[in-house]
């Protein structure tokens, strides 16, 4: 037998001395296949957020080589792709935070960083964290109108900047973790025989996976109805987190933007407003009346808003593209259409000529059965099949063909 050497350094020295104390963490739930099973459905979520939001984007910001190939129909295509698209970010809140949960141990892991490869990949995952948690805060905000952020950045570019740049991260994440995806999805009960299982099983204490992933799935799935009611009409009355409820508002239709807060006042449209149109070859300058004797048609169209919520309503006024006939304004005109009100964001909008002539696409008088209200936009408005509530002008002042 070996004498002990008294000089040697005891094992465990060695490995203090190697790793500091930092803490371990022993749940079977911080394991590749929790990881995996969670990151997937995590994935699909954000895979979801991701390609809605690229469609509700080209939709309110066309870049011109797609400006003219944006299909107007289906009439609720915006309304579906936007209210999923808030739907699949407010599901995966709690999707991200028991993903986190179950691989943050890895923060701890030592050594840090082994060799560039393994820095590469824990600064993507870095990107694909700090990411995630900025689209999905700066969305829930958004959806609830709580635009924290003041001037500080503008929502939209950046929300849309950082999806690419996490979705980037989140490509070489599931590069790099491949082969651990593919272990994750392994069912190691179905290798061993069944007398090790239940074994295996014995030896469990605490929160077994099962329960933790549907826990996750119930949180994921309780938020997410909770507040899809705002765009899907059956859902209406379980949606009790909804930062609308579309059955209030004038009309039965909510309003983003009150006249109020867009600086129109109720003398101002009444005095002596006349709608123009200019650009074509006659020059029309219609007042209210005018415009209510010209031949009427009725649509039933969504208000889609970017917020998330969506309602269909009934819209009764003139076809726009028959106000542009009588204009003279040529079919491959687009239009740029101005509002009375002075420098909102949406003051000035242009309508790609698609949509001018599509058969749907109303300057509205109507909603409902009843006269427009100052704040849906008295005395005239825009409502066109498949565009973001943003681009639905208010309180119309003129129209001119873009040449
Ligand atoms: N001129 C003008 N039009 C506007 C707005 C606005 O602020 N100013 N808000 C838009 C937004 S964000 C939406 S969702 C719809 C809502 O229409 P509603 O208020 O009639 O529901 O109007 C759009 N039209
Ligand atoms: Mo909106």
């Amino acid at each position: 037998m070996r004498k002990p050497n008294p000089k040697a350094i005891p094992k465990d020295l060695v490995s203090i001395l190697r790793r500091p104390p930092l803490p371990r963490f022993r749940s079977r739930l911080h394991d590749e296949r929790t990881a995996t099973l969670i990151g997937t459905a995590l994935g699909v979520a954000f895979a979801a957020a991701f390609v809605t939001g690229l469609i509700s984007h080209v939709l309110q910001h066309p870049p011109s080589w797609l400006a003219h190939h944006l299909p107007t129909r289906p009439s609720w295509g915006y309304r579906f792709t936007q209210g999923l698209h808030v739907a699949s970010g407010t599901a995966a809140i709690p999707l991200l935070l028991a993903k986190l949960w179950t691989v943050y141990p890895r923060l701890f892991a030592w050594p840090p960083l082994k060799s560039v490869a393994h820095a590469l990949e824990r600064l993507s995952i870095l990107v694909l964290v700090a990411g995630a948690i900025f689209e999905l805060v700066t969305g829930l905000l958004n959806s609830a109108q709580w635009y924290v952020w003041g001037n500080q950045f503008p929502f939209i570019q950046t929300h849309y900047r950082v999806a690419w740049i996490t979705v980037g991260a989140l490509v070489v994440h599931l590069g790099v973790k491949a082969p651990a995806i593919a272990r994750g999805y392994r069912n190691p009960k179905k290798e061993l025989p069944q007398a090790q299982v239940r074994d295996v099983e014995e030896r469990r204490d605490g929160v077994s996976r099962r329960a933790f992933i549907a826990t996750t799935a119930v949180a994921a799935g309780t938020v997410t109805v909770a507040t899809v009611g705002q765009s899907v009409d059956s859902l209406r009355p379980v949606s009790v987190l909804s930062p609308r409820d579309i059955g209030v508002g004038e009309l039965g239709v909510p309003v983003n933007r009150t006249a109020g807060q867009a600086g129109i006042t109720e003398a101002a449209v009444t005095a002596d407003w006349r709608l123009q149109v200019d650009g074509g070859t006659r020059q029309l300058s219609l007042s209210r009346q005018e415009l209510a004797a010209l031949p009427q048609t009725s649509a039933t169209l969504p208000i889609a808003c970017v917020e998330g919520w969506s309602v269909d309503a009934h819209w009764q006024g003139v076809r726009i593209s028959d106000l542009m006939d009588m204009a003279g304004i040529p079919h491959d005109a687009d239009v740029r259409v101005v509002s009375m009100e002075e420098n909102g964001a949406y003051a000035v909008m242009v309508m790609e000529r698609e949509y001018v002539r599509d058969p749907a696409a109303l300057l509205a008088l109507r909603l409902n059965g009843q006269t427009l209200t100052l704040d849906h936009g008295y005395p005239a408005r825009i409502i066109v099949p498949n565009r973001p509530g943003v681009l639905q002008t208010k309180w119309v002042r003129r129209m001119e063909a873009i040449v």
